[in-house]
């Protein structure tokens, strides 16, 4: 088995900010050796990540607009990744949104619009990305992306995004099926609550993470890092036949009745 990455080159959606997932995943990688790619959802994300890749061990990171609610920004974003690097290893998706106003209150609330965007970003772009990226994949591959506990039980207040995860959790089996004869594999990390850009603002966030660190099995929050280590071994061949699959890095909270 070889645990180093070196040579493979993997694309990481969705780095906001230090705190970022993706950038814990981003970290690991390049820990492992990777070279990495990076796409921002708009010039606002353009600069933080450049910064950011600078304090990697890898001074060779690119860096792409990929607008997820856009089919030519990503036929352009994949297009160009190709044409630069030519194969890819794999793809970490971490992207989500949801307008604000739908993560409070009642569920039943929730506009025809809401609900749109919300599945258009979380859900479908994974569909969408995943039809280029596979492309680039011409020696198998591996994609992980992004889901939460709220996809499989109702949570306070994450509302139309506790949907969108349903749907992301289903579409990420459907694409397993689809991309497993091209010895591609696809799997969802569900991590336990972290304080990110996504999580600021969220009045209860407090006290969802108490109640982590009272009642998980392990007794504490889970970390980005945590995240990184589990999204390597997705992203490596260390999870070679596991394909589909929901791993949940939440200190053993999802057990619980
Ligand atoms: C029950 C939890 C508390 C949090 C409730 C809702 C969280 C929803 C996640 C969703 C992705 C957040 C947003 O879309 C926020 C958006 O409306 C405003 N933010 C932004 O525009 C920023 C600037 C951009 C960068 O944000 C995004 N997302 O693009 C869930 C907690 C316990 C776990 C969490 C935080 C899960 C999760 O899905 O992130």
């Amino acid at each position: 088995m070889n645990f180093s990455l070196e040579g493979k080159t993997y694309v990481i959606m969705g780095v906001a900010n230090k705190r970022s997932l993706a950038w814990g995943i981003a970290k690991t990688l390049d820990e492992a050796g990777a070279d990495l790619i990076f796409t921002y959802a708009n010039e606002r994300f353009e600069k933080p990540v450049r910064q950011l890749a600078e304090t990697l061990k890898n001074k060779n990171s690119r860096f792409y607009l990929c607008d997820v609610t856009n089919d030519e920004s990503i036929d352009q974003a994949f297009e160009t990744i190709g044409e630069d690097v030519g194969s890819i290893a794999g793809l970490a998706h971490c992207i989500a949104f949801a307008d604000k106003n739908d993560l409070k209150g009642e569920f039943i609330d929730t506009s025809r619009d809401g609900y749109l965007l919300a599945h258009n970003i979380s859900a479908y772009s994974l569909v969408a990305v995943t039809r280029r990226a596979e492309k680039l994949m011409t020696d198998g591959g591996k994609i992980v992306t992004l889901t939460y506990l709220g996809g499989e039980r109702v949570v306070q207040n994450y509302n139309v995004m506790g949907v969108a995860k349903a749907s992301l959790d289903a579409t990420m089996k459907y694409l397993a099926n689809d991309i497993g004869k091209k010895n591609i594999r696809i799997n969802a990390i569900s991590a336990g609550p972290i304080r990110t850009l996504s999580a600021k603002g969220v009045g209860d966030f407090n006290s969802i993470l108490k109640d982590i660190e009272e009642k998980a099995p392990l007794r504490k929050a889970v970390t980005q890092e945590d995240v990184g280590a589990n999204a390597y071994y997705l992203l490596s061949d260390l999870s070679n036949g596991v394909t589909g699959e929901i791993i949940h890095v939440d200190s053993g909270y999802s057990i619980l009745g």
